[in-house]
């Protein structure tokens, strides 16, 4: 093992990370992207729901339906290698980092062409390539993980930064706070996103958390963090730029605490009782990410309504490709179960 990485190594900007408050406007071009980007990801998972209630998809599906602006804001600020990691809520982050509709759609599927060969489903999958770390469905294992992918980026002098996202109920972990220690002690390069969509399961944010400002989850370790209207795609990109520009400096972590809502169930299994659906139809109507985008374009006169309706017919063919391939493709093989179990060397 690596000797623990000296602080001396990193090359402090003074003073703290700028603050996103002042939003900045998309160009016509970037807003057009937000826009197809997001709505990929709402039709494939709406897609994946319908699969699931006609029982093609088993196991656990946790959508992201809602938080589309986090990821993709994110994303837009990113540079190539650097690393998504996430917990099962993840079909979205796998879109955003470029991975085929169709290998992720057949892995829920359990298909031979999924991208883990129809073993993993909705919770498991991966992609080096594509710098996608997973897919977990241990709450706050990924932290960990992806602190120790910073570190990889430090150990090899390299420039890149991880993306480690997490839940509010997860931001209530130990091991959360394991990994910020040794992130500020160490000056590692990493992007804690918490995804505060407000409720863990059925439990919400109040219930559950001393301290519900995820913001100021890293102040004992002096890890500074920051609220970010995680349903504007505009102020995630904002805050993603500003953060990323702290780590790529030698400052070591930062927290983003990404203000957004899920407007389904936990899981597929989850009737979400323990809200109102007022409370949904609120959200829905005055916050939508993909609504705040598409009136900005038509508004500013950047797109026509017929042109929106063509990306939207567009986004619907990929999936509905997507969707023939992970139906039509055969199951693995029975010779499969003894595979990819152990490090073939
Ligand atoms: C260690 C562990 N404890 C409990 C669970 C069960 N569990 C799965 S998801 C979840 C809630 C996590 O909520 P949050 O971190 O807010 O993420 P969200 O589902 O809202 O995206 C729980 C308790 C688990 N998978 N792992
Ligand atoms: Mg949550």
């Amino acid at each position: 093992m690596a000797a623990a990485p000296p602080t001396s190594r990193a090359k402090p900007t003074a003073g703290k990370p700028r603050s996103a408050s002042n939003t900045p406007e998309f160009t016509p071009e970037e807003e057009r992207y937000a826009y197809r980007s997001m709505l990929l990801m709402r039709r494939f998972e709406e897609k994946a729901g319908q699969m699931y209630g006609m029982g093609l998809i088993g196991g656990f599906c946790h959508l992201y339906i809602g938080q589309e602006a986090v990821v993709t804001g994110i994303m837009m600020a990113a540079k190539e290698g650097d690393q998504t990691i996430t917990s099962y809520r993840d079909h979205a982050h796998m879109l955003a980092c470029g991975l085929d509709p169709k290998g992720v759609l057949a892995e829920l599927t359990g298909r031979r062409h999924g991208l883990s060969k129809g073993k993993g489903g909705s919770m498991h999958m991966f992609s080096r390539e594509k710098h996608f770390y997973g897919g977990h469905g241990i709450v706050g294992a990924q932290v960990p993980l992806g602190t120790g992918l910073a570190f990889a980026n430090w150990y090899r002098g390299n420039d890149n930064v991880s993306f480690v996202y997490f839940g509010d109920g997860a931001a209530n972990q130990g091991q959360v706070y394991e990994s910020f220690n040794m992130a500020e002690l160490w000056k590692l390069p990493v992007v804690y996103v918490i995804e505060n969509n407000r409720y863990a399961m059925g439990t919400s944010v109040t219930r559950s958390s001393a301290l519900t400002d995820f913001s100021k989850r890293g102040q004992s370790f002096n890890i500074p963090g920051e609220q970010v209207d995680g349903m504007d795609v505009r102020a995630v990109r904002a805050a993603t730029e500003h953060a990323v520009e702290w780590c790529r400096g030698g400052n070591g972590p930062i927290i983003l605490e990404m203000q957004t809502y899920r407007y389904r169930g936990h899981s597929m299994s989850d009737p979400a009782k323990y809200r109102s659906k007022e409370e949904v139809q609120k959200m829905r109507e005055e916050h939508d990410p993909i609504e705040q985008v598409k009136a900005r374009l038509l508004g500013g006169n950047l797109a026509t309504e017929d042109e929106l309706k063509a990306i939207d017919a567009e986004v619907r063919a990929i999936v509905a490709e997507a969707a023939d391939f992970a139906t039509q493709d055969p199951e693995p093989d029975v010779s499969e179960l003894w595979t990819d179990i152990l490090v073939e060397g």
